[in-house]
């Protein structure tokens, strides 16, 4: 770049000097326009890759729908390794009551989502169909009824690679139909 900067004002230079019969005037346009390649050369390097630039291009959050017909408008869950915090918000966009069609939204290991779901049950609707202090859960949205919505955020350093991770909805009889994978990606 600097070397066709050189270039670019030697050309202006020789240009002046060969044409001193010409109106000044026409000498404007070409400063203007090296002066405009300068510019763009320190944005370049302003804009360089660094990091946390590339960070703020990650996408760290996501939102779920959930409705009267017991689902989910997603099967997968997909979050970026670069996210300390991943935040899930999650809707219904039902009409039915929390007590007949509520709905949350649960991550956990594979192979602990079914005693998740059957401590749940036990644990009844007041703990939100969750056992309280079940160690088991890496995240859950407390339950919410048709026209809610919930926000929960999700420590990532709690997801390892290699593992089998699901997000679910713990409401008795839902989980047949409310259940996806939650992937760890780059
Ligand atoms: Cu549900």
């Amino acid at each position: 770049m600097k070397t066709y900067l050189a270039l670019l004002s030697a050309a202006v230079l020789s240009l002046s000097a060969c044409s001193q019969e010409s109106p000044a005037p026409s000498e404007q346009p070409a400063e203007t326009a090296v002066e405009a390649s300068a510019a763009v050369e320190t944005d370049d390097v302003s804009s360089a890759p660094t990091p946390s630039a590339d960070a703020q291009d990650v996408v760290c959050n996501m939102v779920v729908e959930s409705d009267d017909a017991m689902r989910f408008n997603t099967d997968e869950i997909n979050i970026s390794k670069a996210c300390q915090e991943y935040t899930i918000t999650l809707k219904h966009v039902g009409k039915i009551p929390k007590a007949a069609m509520g709905h949350n939204l649960v991550i956990a290991k594979t192979e602990d989502v079914d005693g998740i779901v059957k401590d749940g049950a036990a644990a009844q609707i007041d703990n939100g169909y969750l056992k309280v202090g079940d160690e088991r859960i890496i995240a859950a949205t407390e339950l919410i009824g048709g026209g809610e919505e919930t926000t929960v955020t999700v420590d990532t350093s709690k997801l390892a690679n290699g593992e089998k991770y699901e997000f679910f909805c713990s409401f008795p009889g839902h989980i047949g139909l409310m259940r996806g994978t939650v992937n760890l990606v780059d």
